[in-house]
C-alpha cells in the first residue's frame, strides 16, 4: 500500500471514529433532563450547614451542594411568598406582572395571569409531565389555580399554611382579620380533601409532599418530567412530626428545617433507585428570607442585615444549591449575583424550549451550570416591594432610595410560636458596598458620590418601564395579574381626555398615574391595587371636570370601592354640581350610605344619575370619606381610605 493509499485509510478511520462519538454524545445529549426544584418557605440565608447553620443539621442538602453548585448572592424577586413564586416561575420580576409586594389571601381578587409562561407550561412543548406537591400561593380562585398555568397533577396548600381560622398554637380564632378566612384545605387538582385544623395536622405536610415527589418520580422515570415541591415548611406555625421532633439543637425551627432535609435525601434517593439522578437537574432554594419577630420559631439571615418583608439583603438573598451530576461541576461556590428569575430561561436554554416573546427580567445562566468560564452574566439587579423601587444593585454596589420598612430591629421577638411586633424605620438615599460590608452598616454616600449617581441612573431606566410607587411613576411595561372583575375594554365617554381637577391630593401609593386616570375610560376591578382606582387616605374625593364647552349631559356616574379588610371604605356621600362659568354651581344629585356598617364583601359601587337633562360645562363631585375608620374595624381611629375611579358623563 502505497503512502496515498494509507493516509486516506487513515483519514476515513479518523472520520468514522468522530461520526461515531459525536453521535454516542447526540444520543446523550438528546435526553431531556428532568428538573426539580425545592423550594422552602421563610427558610434564611444561614439556614442550611453549608450556609453556616451550627445548632442543625442538613447533610442531604449540603450533599447537593458538594456535588453541585452553591450560590452565595442569589436573590429572590421580593421577600414576600406569592411575588417570590411568581417570579420563580415566569422569570419576570413581580413588579412586571402585577403581582409586587404580596402574600394573596384566601380573600384576595387576583393570582397570577394565565396568559403568562411558566416553566410548566414552556416544557410542556416537550411534553413534560409536570407536578406541584406543595405551597401554591398564586391565586386560589379555579381560574388561577395550577392547573391553569401548566401543571398537570397538584396536590397541596392553596395559600400559607397561617391563612387559616386558627391561631398559630393552632386554636381556634375568636377575633381579628383571621376570623374571615375560610377553612384551610389540602387540594388534589381542584377538590378541597382534608382540612387542616391543628398543628398535629401541619406537622404531616412536609411527609406529605415528599411522599407525593417520590410516587411521581417514580411514576415518570422514563419520561422528562418536572416536578416542583414548594414547601409549606417553615412558615409559621411550624410543625415537625413525631419522628423529627427533638431532633435538633435549635428546638423545633431545627427539627423542621430536618424533615426537609430528609425529604431531599428521599427524593434524592428516588432519583438514584431509578437510574435517573445523572440526567436531573435539582434545584433547592428558599422563596424569602426569615420570619425574624417569631423568634425561636424563625430562621437566621446571618450575617445579612434583617429577613422576610423588607429588601434589606436577608429578606431577598437566599440559600441556592444546584446538582446535576456529569454537567454541573462538583463543589463550586458562584459568588457572582443570579436570581429566581433566571430560572426560567435558563430551564428553556436547557430544554432547548421557545420563550413565549413576552420580556422577562430572567437571564440564562447555563453557562454557571456548565461549569464555562463565563463572565458575569447579572450586574445589576432591581429591588422592588409593594410596587416600590426600593434599592438596585450593580456590581458590589447597593443603592436604597428613601422609603418606610418593617423591621426586626430594636424589638424583642417572639416566642415558641408566639410572634413578636415589628418595628418600623425610615431609609434614606443609602449607598453600600456589599462586597467590603455584606450586613449593610457603612452608608458610603459621601465618599463615592459618581456612584450614587451611575445607580440613580440605573434606577431610573427600571422607573420608566416598570414604575415605582414611591414617586407616583406607572411603568411602561407593566403586565396585569389575573384580576377577578378586571374589563379590559374601554368605556366610552364624553369625559374622557378631560383631566379633572383635584382639589386634595390622592396619596402616592395609589395615584393611578395621575389625575388622568379618572377619565381614561378604563374601569378599576375588584383588586385595588390595579392601578386603576385613585385612593385618597383621609381625604374627600372633590373632582371637577372642564368639558371645554357647554355640553348636553344625561348621564353622570362615578364608581367607588368597597373592601373594608384593606381598610378601604365607600364614601359617606356622594353630591354632583354643574357650572356653566366654573364659579357658580348648582346641586344635582345628592345621597348618602351607610359605609361605616360593617361589610367584609369587596364591592364596586357606582353612583350617579342618568336620564338627566342639562346643559353645562363645569362639572363638580363631591364624595366625602367617613374620616377615621369606625368602632369595631381593626383600623379603628386611623385614616380609612377612599378609592374612586371612572368619573363617566354622557
Ligand atoms: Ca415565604
Ligand atoms: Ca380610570
Amino acid at each position: 500500500m502505497n503512502k496515498i493509499s494509507q493516509l486516506k485509510i487513515s483519514v476515513i478511520m479518523l472520520i468514522l471514529f468522530i461520526l461515531l462519538n459525536t453521535a454516542g454524545c447526540k444520543s446523550e445529549k438528546d435526553q431531556l433532563p428532568n428538573i426539580i426544584i425545592i423550594l422552602t418557605d421563610d427558610q434564611g440565608y444561614a439556614d442550611l450547614s453549608v450556609y453556616g447553620a451550627d445548632d442543625f443539621e442538613t447533610p442531604n442538602i449540603d450533599q447537593l451542594a458538594a456535588e453541585g453548585i452553591r450560590f452565595t448572592d442569589f436573590y429572590v424577586s421580593e421577600a414576600v411568598s406569592t411575588s417570590s413564586r411568581a417570579s420563580l416561575l415566569t422569570g419576570s420580576l413581580a413588579q412586571r406582572i402585577g403581582l409586587s409586594g404580596i402574600a394573596l389571601t384566601p380573600l384576595s381578587m387576583k393570582g397570577l395571569n394565565p396568559e403568562e409562561q411558566t416553566i410548566p407550561s414552556l416544557l410542556k412543548q416537550k411534553d413534560y409531565a409536570t407536578a406541584i406537591y406543595g405551597k401554591w400561593h398564586l391565586g386560589s380562585q379555579n381560574e388561577f389555580f395550577p392547573h391553569q398555568h401548566g401543571f398537570d397533577e397538584y396536590v397541596g396548600l392553596p395559600y400559607s399554611n397561617d391563612m387559616w381560622p386558627y391561631t398559630y398554637h393552632g386554636e381556634p380564632i375568636t377575633d381579628g382579620y383571621r376570623t374571615n378566612y375560610p377553612p384551610l384545605y389540602v387540594y388534589e387538582d381542584t377538590v378541597p380533601t382534608q382540612e387542616i385544623t391543628s398543628l398535629n395536622d401541619q406537622s404531616k405536610l412536609t411527609g406529605l409532599y415528599t411522599e407525593k415527589a417520590v410516587s411521581f418520580i417514580n411514576k415518570n422515570k422514563d419520561k422528562p418530567f418536572f416536578l416542583y415541591v414548594p414547601h409549606s415548611m417553615p412558615h409559621t406555625p411550624i410543625a415537625a412530626s413525631e419522628k423529627f421532633k427533638g431532633t435538633s439543637q435549635q428546638g423545633e425551627y431545627g427539627d423542621v428545617i430536618q424533615e426537609i432535609d430528609w425529604s431531599v435525601g428521599k427524593i434524592m434517593n428516588a432519583l438514584k433507585a431509578n437510574n435517573i439522578d445523572e440526567q436531573t437537574l435539582v434545584i433547592f432554594v428558599s422563596d424569602n428570607g426569615p420570619w425574624m419577630n417569631f423568634g425561636n420559631h424563625a430562621g437566621s439571615a446571618d450575617p445579612l442585615r434583617e429577613g422576610k418583608g423588607s429588601m434589606w439583603e436577608g429578606g431577598c438573598r437566599v440559600p441556592c444549591v444546584m446538582r446535576w451530576p456529569g454537567e454541573i461541576p462538583a463543589g463550586k461556590v458562584i459568588e457572582q449575583m443570579a436570581a429566581s428569575v433566571d430560572l426560567l430561561p435558563t430551564i428553556a436554554q436547557l430544554t432547548e424550549t421557545k420563550l413565549a416573546g413576552n420580556e422577562i427580567d430572567g437571564l440564562s445562566i447555563v453557562p454557571y451550570l456548565l461549569g464555562e468560564d463565563a463572565d458575569t452574566i447579572r450586574n445589576h439587579y432591581a429591588y422592588y416591594y409593594g410596587g416600590q423601587l426600593q434599592a438596585v444593585r450593580k456590581n458590589d454596589w447597593k443603592l436604597y432610595f428613601p422609603h418606610k420598612y418593617r423591621s426586626y430591629e430594636g424589638v424583642e421577638p417572639g416566642m415558641d410560636g408566639t410572634p413578636g411586633n415589628y418595628n418600623f424605620k425610615t431609609c434614606g438615599i443609602e449607598l453600600y458596598n456589599l462586597k467590603d460590608d455584606i450586613s449593610e452598616t457603612r452608608i458610603l454616600n459621601e465618599q463615592y458620590p459618581q456612584i450614587v449617581e451611575e445607580l440613580s441612573q440605573l434606577a431610573d431606566s427600571f422607573r420608566i418601564i416598570l414604575g415605582d410607587r414611591l414617586n407616583g411613576q406607572l411603568g411602561t411595561n407593566n403586565r396585569e395579574p389575573g384580576r377577578l372583575g378586571f374589563k379590559k375594554e374601554q368605556i366610552e365617554h364624553l369625559a374622557i381626555g378631560k383631566i379633572p381637577s383635584l382639589e386634595n391630593k390622592y396619596n402616592n401609593k395609589y395615584s393611578a398615574g395621575g389625575e388622568k386616570a379618572l377619565t381614561d375610560g378604563k374601569a378599576g376591578s375588584l383588586d385595588l391595587f390595579d392601578d386603576r382606582w385613585m385612593g385618597f387616605q383621609g381625604d374627600d374625593v372633590i373632582a371637577t371636570l372642564n368639558m371645554d364647552k357647554e355640553s348636553d349631559i344625561s348621564e353622570i356616574k362615578c364608581n367607588f370601592l368597597r373592601n373594608q379588610n384593606s381598610w378601604v371604605f365607600l364614601p359617606k356621600s356622594m353630591t354632583i354640581e354643574i357650572s356653566m362659568d366654573g364659579a357658580n354651581f348648582n346641586e344635582i344629585f345628592s345621597e348618602k350610605f351607610d359605609s361605616e356598617i360593617e361589610n367584609k364583601e369587596a364591592k364596586i359601587l357606582t353612583v350617579g344619575k342618568t336620564g338627566l337633562d342639562f346643559k353645562a360645562q363645569y362639572i363638580r363631585i363631591t364624595a366625602k370619606n367617613i374620616g377615621p375608620c369606625p368602632a369595631w374595624h381593626p383600623g379603628f381611629g386611623n385614616d380609612a381610605w377612599l378609592f374612586v375611579d371612572e368619573i363617566v358623563v354622557r
